[in-house]
């Protein structure tokens, strides 16, 4: 079922008259993002005209995209959902759990062996349940959904937060958790908060040495890494229209970075040439049909102010290139003043390696205006200076690319290509030397930053610009480099000047024809079983977690106080835990280890309040649970910020806590708390998070009074006697109550099926 023709022409079909409902309810003309989220209620009985930032909705997506590392979990969950088959069309993709580490090839064939239990659940699983299998090599989840499955007013979930890449070709397509997908899979409602949306309006022309990158790269400075939660970014003006498709999907992607629910294109010329190039003409054609539909009423976008929740322009015409970083991909330096910035906060200059591709860079623009800066400085007997490394986004973008001679020219100036893959971007990168944990900065085209996550190093400064910026670096070796205005010596002693960079938005020969790594459903069920080895240390099946109790939380110690950042990999870190996903018992050995404890400033010390000892943060909470006691986590704002990992929310529920209180959530990680039964609640006053102490122990009261909108008193034992009252607030609606009142969202949707 590659990409659910059939669905997608009935949805094109129905589209007028779903839209004609929708302005009835509305009265108003209507953005974009809400004529597909209207068009996507999961019942049409509950039509009206919902609050924006305010209304819980049930939605119906198409379908539901998962990648490895995430999957496992999800379809242990949906194991336990007991269903048949997935009731929507549904794909995995094997790609984060390929270490790149020599070269494409070898990592590939180790990858095949080092995963193969995983990889063989993951296929059998898929086999059996009517989910489209993408095989290690194919690519980069979604870079192929991109090329496959998404469609212009269409609407996906995704376990993985960069789901919302698919906005490029004018889906609304949002990161979530396993549980999420489980939801959708078994046929149930997906719940989200009617977003808000913010309005960008992009003006005038890319030209020169900036690209699509650079517009995001400039929105994540404006807007902060949590300046976009509970928003839908819609993007459009002149501006928008004359960007690639695969360009809108890079600025989509990393509207993750400032915590967007998703980010959206109207779908316009650039995406049916897409279409067109990738072999969906017909789909392009029906989207044609109904093209009205598939952008905002024209009031919208002339009178922006009136619609949108919040409005932004960008002049492209004005637009610099942009480095962002380190360690935060929405510290935004423009290049014209990195050399000044770099300096002044003493950051290594010296770029040790520049890497390009990712699920964010990698399109056959990317890599053609990257190459064509290579191929430049070949020309101009110019060496690079740094290490290069290209990873493509999938086995289609590829090949092309090695038959249009780009990998070649890549090789020439010292590159290395890695497999189809993550790789580097989520810690999958051997290299050589991290484990000295050397200061030294890397240059990357992927969406993010933070402190380790590039190869485990905590003193790796990782930046984040465009592939020509990051090839241009490289070659110079130099962070304080703007190739706009300065010059490079080549091996003859000349001065050079780099060209800017050309390239094709589609490649002029077509996509190849080649092996996808695609394997579809298997239509004889009767022989397939999908086995977990109970001794295995990579899978192991889930067990339903208990439900409340019905009584009020009593003398729960504190486990952790977070200083500063918590992002999900400081809570589950990625890298060497990636191969615990399926198997929740070992990877809670990673719980909080990489975050900071507010009262001496160490990773993964804590106090053990039951022995006096500073322990690592899952032995205490382990210890706690073994002792029959629950714990409380306490953190400051965005708490959870990054990816959809569900296991960031699995782990401290497997190990007891019973609630996290913080200043302010990511809405992937609150809403994965939430359905796995752990509070989530925040601080009422910001200032209550001050008076918590390192021996303190907390009474959650009045839970069984718990209610949408009603504060929940929480009681701060000191330990010298003094007790202390706040209250927290919570954004649980009357459903998500029930998830935590059975133990899970899970455990509820087992009940009912059970009584089906
Ligand atoms: C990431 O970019 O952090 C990841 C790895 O793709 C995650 C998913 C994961 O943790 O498996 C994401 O973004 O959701
Ligand atoms: Fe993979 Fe990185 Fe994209 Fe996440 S952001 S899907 S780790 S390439």
């Amino acid at each position: 079922m590659i990409f659910s023709f059939e669905l997608i022409k009935s949805y094109y079909e129905r589209l007028p008259h779903l839209m004609a409902e929708t302005r009835k309810s509305l009265e108003r003309p209507v953005t974009f993002s809400e004529k597909v989220l209207y068009a996507h209620l999961y019942s049409r009985k509950d039509f009206r005209s919902y609050g924006r930032g305010a209304d819980y909705v049930d939605f119906r997506p198409d379908r539901v995209a998962m990648q490895d590392a995430t999957a496992q979990m999800a379809l242990l969950q949906f194991l336990m959902a007991g269903k048949d088959a997935s009731e929507v069309p549904a794909s995995v993709h094997c790609d984060h759990l390929i270490m790149a580490k020599t070269g494409s090839a070898d990592d590939l064939r180790s990858a095949n062996v080092s995963n193969k239990e995983v990889y063989d659940f993951l296929s059998s699983i898929c086999d059996k349940y009517d989910i489209d299998f993408w095989k290690p090599g194919s690519g980069i989840i979604h870079q192929i959904i991109l090329e496959n499955y998404a469609f212009p007013g269409g609407m996906m979930i995704g376990t993985d937060s960069h789901t919302v890449n698919a906005g490029g070709l004018g889906m609304i397509a949002i990161g979530v958790g396993g549980a999420d997908a489980v939801d959708v899979m078994s046929g149930m409602g997906w719940e989200l908060k009617f977003p808000k949306v913010i309005g960008v309006r992009l003006t005038g022309k890319l030209n020169g040495w900036t690209s699509a990158k650079d517009i995001i790269l400039k929105l994540s400075g404006l807007l902060t890494v949590k300046g976009g939660t509970g928003c839908i970014i819609e993007y459009f003006g002149e501006g928008a229209e004359s960007l690639s498709c695969t360009g809108k999907a890079t600025i989509c992607n990393m509207g993750a970075e400032v915590g967007a629910t998703c980010s959206v294109f109207a779908f316009d010329r650039s995406m049916s040439d897409y279409l067109e190039s990738t072999g969906r003409a017909e789909i392009s054609m029906l989207a044609g049909e109904v093209k009205e539909h598939l952008t905002a009423d024209p009031e919208v976008y002339s009178n922006p102010d009136k619609y949108f929740d919040q409005l932004l322009e960008i002049n492209l015409s004005e637009l610099e290139p942009y480095i962002n970083g380190p360690f935060t991909p929405d510290l935004a330096t423009p290049i014209s003043e990195m050399k000044r910035v770099a300096v002044q906060n003493g950051w290594p200059l010296k770029i040790e390696v520049g890497l390009i591709g990712s699920c964010t860079n990698s399109s056959y623009e990317d890599l053609s205006r990257a190459a064509s800066i290579a191929e430049y400085a070949i020309s101009k007997n110019l060496v690079a200076k740094s290490m290069l490394t290209i990873t493509p986004g999938s086995e289609q973008i590829r090949a092309i690319a090695e038959r249009d001679g780009f990998l070649a020219t890549f090789e020439k100036i010292g590159g290395t290509v890695f497999a189809n893959a993550c790789g580097p971007c989520i810690g999958q990168w051997d290299r050589e030397g991290a484990g000295k944990n050397e200061v030294n900065t890397v240059v990357h085209s992927f969406n993010r930053n933070f402190a380790k996550r590039t190869d485990g190093n905590p003193n790796t400064h990782a930046f984040v610009a465009s592939p020509e910026i990051v090839t241009a670096l490289a070659i110079a070796g130099d962070l304080t480099f703007n190739p706009v205005t300065d010059y490079l010596t080549n091996r003859n002693g000349e001065k050079v000047k780099l060209a800017e960079p050309s390239g094709f938005d589609l490649p002029p020969d077509g996509f190849a024809t080649f092996e996808n790594g695609l394997q579809e459903p298997s239509a004889d069920k009767s022989k397939i079983s999908v086995i977990i080895n109970p001794g295995s240390e990579r899978l192991q099946a889930l067990n339903p977690f208990p439900e409340w109790d019905g009584h009020d939380y009593m003398d729960l110690p504190l486990l952790i106080k977070v200083k500063g950042k918590c992002t999900t990999d400081h809570i589950s870190m990625a890298g060497f835990w990636l191969k615990y996903r399926g198997h929740l018992e070992n990877i809670s050995n990673n719980y909080m280890i990489g975050a900071i404890n507010d009262f001496n400033d160490k990773a993964n010390s804590v106090l053990n309040q039951l022995t006096g000892n500073y322990e690592p943060v899952p032995k205490v909470a382990g210890f706690y649970k073994a002792s029959g006691m629950g714990s409380v986590v306490a953190g400051e704002e965005n708490f959870g910020e990054g990816s959809s990992r569900e296991h960031a929310a699995m782990e401290p529920r497997f190990l007891n806590v019973i609630a996290v209180i913080a200043k302010s959530f990511a809405r992937i990680h609150e809403t994965n708390l939430k359905k796995q039964g752990v509070l989530a609640l925040t601080f009422s006053d910001k200032d209550d998070f001050a008076r918590i102490r390192e021996t303190d122990k907390f009474d959650i009261i009045g839970l069984h009074e718990f209610l949408p909108g009603k504060q929940i008193k929480i009681i701060i034992r000191h330990s010298n006697g003094e007790k202390e009252t706040i209250f927290a607030n919570h954004s649980y609606n009357e459903t998500q109550i029930e998830w935590f009142k059975a133990g899970s969202a899970l455990n509820l949707i087992r009940n009912k099926n059970k009584k089906n």
